[in-house]
């Protein structure tokens, strides 16, 4: 169905490093996508984010929806003039944020009734207008409509939503019909429930997309669960279409996840740490607002390319952290950003290499070294 190529140049056991190409660029993969949920990577300038390495930016349909609007940014030329990235988005469809930030809410199955977090203003989201809304914004990639349960959950409960979601899954590509040059990804359902994890994505694989992103984990088990559900996962995926497992997450979960298979990551770890003071990097996770580092003149990194993590202190750092300056949280998320694009890039070197499991025992052992 696709006229979105997706080019597999290597393989290094279940690993794959390859690029999904738009007629606006290429996604290189195994990807990192930075989160820019209000049109906006907080505290980047869109060309920084991209001389980062970023290949895609992320949106969301619910935010955009709610403020400043999905007409008002399709009048306005679209969401990569109004934000000022020219280069390829991917927006989520809604379902999942209004079940995380939005006030009273009402599932049926038609869809979802929910009041705005900002002004308590009623709003709906179907299959169909979450279509609309992606299309209105101009997302490269659109993602289906789907309801995410929280786990611990019972398995009933995981199968009421994952069918739901098969059948907005399914409404999800009537609406989305066939445009050319751009994409629709399923998403599998399916908690921690093998079974169930199996019938998703097999459904899904039977409707067709473009891609198929992996939901419902990272939402409160732990990551020998996530990863056991990736392999139950996985493996009934095409091998020719790009896997995107969303809202992960932790440069660990990246590799472990990219080490099964996945392709596509999205989170808002590294700019939210970013903002909290903390800041990763080869020697492991640092949080600046410790004292141990007020005295502290060396950079996060002398060996980064990045100018936030190689030409600024540590003890400059965390003065700028403990003082609330808006400085500090952009140098600290433009280092993250840079550290997850690295990982991401020496990835897909080491996946065309056949040495990804040297890269990911040789990375892990950094972080637990750390430098002092
Ligand atoms: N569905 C959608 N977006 C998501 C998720 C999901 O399950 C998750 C779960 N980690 C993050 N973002 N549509």
């Amino acid at each position: 169905m696709s006229d979105i190529p997706f080019r597999i140049a290597a393989t290094d056991g279940a690993a794959r490093t390859g690029a999904l190409v738009f007629p606006r660029g290429e996604i290189r993969t195994p990807a990192f996508m930075p989160v820019g949920t209000a049109a906006t990577v907080k505290a980047m300038y869109a060309g920084q984010v991209r001389e980062t390495g970023a290949d895609v930016v992320l949106g969301n349909v619910y935010h955009l929806m709610l403020r400043p609007g999905a007409e008002r940014v399709a009048e306005l030329g679209g969401l990569h003039r109004f934000m000022n990235w020219p280069h390829p988005i991917l927006t989520d469809s809604g379902g999942f944020q209004v079940m995380s930030l939005s006030g009273l809410r009402k599932l049926d199955k038609d869809g979802v009734t929910f009041k705005s977090h900002i002004d308590g203003s009623t709003h709906r989201l179907t299959p169909e207008r979450s279509v609309e809304i992606q299309r209105l914004l101009g997302a490269d990639v659109t993602m289906q409509f789907d309801e995410c349960v929280r786990l611990p959950a019972p398995p009933v409960e995981v199968e009421r939503a994952m069918r739901l979601s098969l059948a907005w899954a399914e409404r999800s590509k009537a609406a989305f019909g066939a445009p050319t040059g751009r994409a629709l990804f399923g998403i599998v359902q399916g908690g921690d429930v093998p079974s169930l994890r199996k019938a998703s994505a097999r459904a899904l694989v039977d409707i067709g997309f473009d891609g198929y992103a992996i939901g419902g984990l990272a939402v409160g088990e732990p990551q020998h669960v996530m990863l056991a559900m990736l392999e139950e996962t996985t493996p009934e995926l095409p091998a020719a279409r790009p896997r995107y497992l969303m809202g992960v997450g932790s440069p660990d979960d990246l590799l472990k996840s990219v080490a099964r298979g996945v392709d596509m990551f999205d989170c808002v770890m590294p700019t939210r740490a970013g903002r909290h003071g903390q800041a990763f990097t080869r020697f492991g996770k640092l949080n600046l607002k410790n004292a141990r580092h007020a005295d502290d003149p060396r950079p996060l990194d002398p060996e980064s390319p990045c100018p936030a993590a190689r030409d600024y202190s540590r003890a400059y750092l965390h003065h700028l952290v403990k003082s609330g300056e808006i400085l500090g949280m952009m140098l600290l998320t433009w280092a993250n950003l840079d550290y997850y694009q690295r990982l991401m890039e020496g990835a897909r070197a080491a996946i065309a290499g056949g040495r990804f499991a040297d890269y990911a025992a040789e990375t892990t052992e950094g972080w637990a070294a750390g430098d002092r």
